[in-house]
């Protein structure tokens, strides 16, 4: 029996459904709680997406008429969870933890099976591409709106079909989302990519000029402080997708991009090629991730820099 189709007589419509996605939400967690709500409420159960206010306006434009709540407005929080692209419980928020956690899609490798019913499948390159496959098992007729959404996680996940996680699969859900939809794939693209403000360009500059090259140029770091968001006018949230210019330096197989806060450091790090697995170095610093994209997050006072590109320069020399 298709896993979606096992679920469908412990639905119920008198409590709502939260679905919920990690902190720092990107293209495939908000891709993926769009479809999935939307999925629910065609099957007439009470769901809703949650959202932060925090969440990068080029996501915000996929919403359009889907049912959401912002984590911030919510009073009760008598409802059931289904939490999408969720690494662990730690990823969710913290008023979160006593309900019942009914459902976990995910693509993150260790994730620990945290709810009742769990589908983990780390050979999907995004928590959408799971999501496309079980729905076409049980057939579900895919409104634009959600194929626009699941559209975005994959091309966000696969850095628009390029990173090292795509297989066959991933061009199937994309070929059958335009089948069976009238998606434009431009315009997905003009919407996520194509809407940076001028502050966003200016803080791009900044990082770029900030790139320095470590052990034989195979390094790439990237420093930003609290001062930087401060003079550029902009936010932790306008830095998405930055990353991936470190990485087409030619002989760069690592990149690493250091944010510090008042208290804390928040460190991304991608590699090239699945043979040089970050998620190994991120989980020394507490964090954890894929393998070619892993990040952490550390208390300041105990975040050595140098530790960092030397536990990279490492991996490398493995
Ligand atoms: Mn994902």
């Amino acid at each position: 029996m298709p896993f979606l189709a096992t679920l469908a007589d412990e639905l119920q419509s008198s409590m709502p459904y939260y679905v919920c996605t990690h902190v720092r939400p990107d293209g495939d967690a908000v891709g993926s709680q769009i479809a999935f709500t939307r999925y629910l409420n065609s099957l007439k159960v009470k769901a809703f997406c949650i959202l932060t206010r925090d969440m990068p306006l080029n996501l915000q434009t996929l919403i359009k008429d889907t049912p959401y709540i912002y984590l911030e407005d919510m009073k009760d929080d008598a409802g059931i969870l289904i939490a999408l692209d969720c690494a662990d419980l730690t990823r969710l928020p913290a008023s979160f933890k006593n309900l019942t956690h009914f459902l976990n899609i995910d693509h993150h490798p260790n994730n620990p099976n945290f709810a009742k019913h769990n589908y983990v499948q780390e050979n999907f390159s995004s928590t959408c591409e799971i999501l496309i496959t079980l729905l076409r098992e049980v057939g579900w007729n895919f409104d634009l709106i959600a194929a626009q959404a699941l559209y975005a996680g994959l091309i966000t996940d696969t850095g628009n079909f390029s990173h090292s996680n795509v297989s066959a699969n991933t061009f199937a859900c994309a070929e059958y989302l335009l089948q069976c939809t009238h998606l434009q794939p431009y315009e997905i693209i003009q919407s996520l990519f194509e809407q940076k403000t001028l502050a966003q360009i200016r803080l791009l500059s900044l990082f770029l000029s900030r790139i320095q090259l470590h052990c034989n140029e195979q390094i790439a770091c990237i420093e930003l402080t609290r001062d930087d968001y401060v003079k550029t006018n902009t936010q932790h949230s306008d830095t998405e997708g930055f990353i991936a210019h470190a990485l087409t330096i030619q002989n760069v197989k690592i990149a690493a991009f250091i944010e510090y806060n008042e208290h804390f450091v928040k460190g991304s790090l991608r590699s090239k090629a699945p043979h040089l697995a970050v998620n190994q170095v991120a989980r020394q610093f507490g964090g954890f991730g894929h393998i070619c994209a892993a990040g952490f997050q550390c208390d300041s006072r105990t975040f050595n820099r140098n530790q960092l590109i030397q536990a990279l320069a490492n991996l490398i020399a493995q």
